[in-house]
């Protein structure tokens, strides 16, 4: 179990237990953590060990420690505010806890003609694949979306953005290997606003193949996007890898 399938909660019981049954059947060796968690509260009584124990899986689950520690606060408060008796109780009360923790503080900038969101963070972090769920999400909200292969870094950057963007059937505006990422991404804003689409979704490289600052690039891409379309709105968004904690704040830094 995946950590959507752990939010998902429109089956019945009985089809959860079913499906269970069939993934364990058919591959004993598949343990999500998401799934630890739910079979330690579907199986358990809800006591001090169980707090215990949840807040292990969460930490294994490379949830930060000390938002395991809230985490599992809440859900104690929880439990005795609303006297829940059940794993399953608890388990769904933790769903909504874990979706609120994870809801934004603060919302996108999106109202722009276009709306650009211009994703960074260092190589391997996961950007192209972070574009091509956003890309997927917006067009099934029935936004137009456009993809824009600013990674001119890697040659290969741009096929697997290419491949991304073919299966969310959204259009892509892309550029040779070692090409100007600004130009790129001014060139889909351009195109973008010509064309009446609602977004523009832009990948960037985690290095630069000039050298050159990433925020030097970055103030250089914002300019760029206010002269393809001056309606523009820009969001940049970091992408971190969950369990470097700290460090994390440091990047965004
Ligand atoms: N475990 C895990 N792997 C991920 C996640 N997002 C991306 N990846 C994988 O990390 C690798 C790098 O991702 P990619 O999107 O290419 O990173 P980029 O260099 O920042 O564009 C790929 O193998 C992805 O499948 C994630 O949320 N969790
Ligand atoms: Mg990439």
């Amino acid at each position: 179990m995946g950590f959507f399938n752990f939010f998902k909660r429109d089956i019945s019981e009985q089809e959860f237990q079913e499906q269970q049954k069939m993934k364990y059947g058919l591959e004993k060796t598949r343990t999500g953590f998401f799934q630890n968690i739910v079979n330690t509260l579907t199986h358990a009584q809800i006591d001090d060990d169980l707090y215990d124990t949840l807040e292990e899986q969460l930490i294994l689950a490379d949830v930060g420690p000390m938002c395991a520690v809230r985490l599992v606060d809440e859900l104690r408060d929880a439990v005795a505010e609303k006297h829940l008796k059940t794993g399953h109780e608890a388990l769904d009360e933790l769903r909504e806890i874990i979706c609120r923790e994870l809801t934004p503080r603060y919302p996108m900038d999106l109202d722009g003609k276009p709306a650009v969101i211009l994703v960074i963070g260092v190589n391997g972090v996961g950007k192209t694949t972070t574009i091509a769920k956003l890309a997927h999400l917006y067009k099934d909200k029935g936004k137009r979306v456009m993809l824009a292969a600013g990674d001119t870094f890697r040659a290969a950057a741009s096929e697997q953005l290419e491949l991304w963007a073919d299966r969310a059937g959204v259009p892509l505006v892309q550029a040779g290997q070692g090409a100007d990422p600004a130009a790129v991404i001014f060139d889909a804003v351009k195109s973008a606003t010509a064309k009446g689409y609602d977004m523009v979704i832009a990948d960037t490289a985690g290095r630069l193949h000039n050298k050159k600052g990433l925020m030097d690039e970055l103030a250089k891409i914002s300019r760029s996007v206010k002269k393809a379309s001056p309606e523009a709105s820009l969001e940049v968004l970091l992408v971190l890898d969950a369990i470097t904690g700290q460090n994390a704040i440091s990047q965004a830094e």
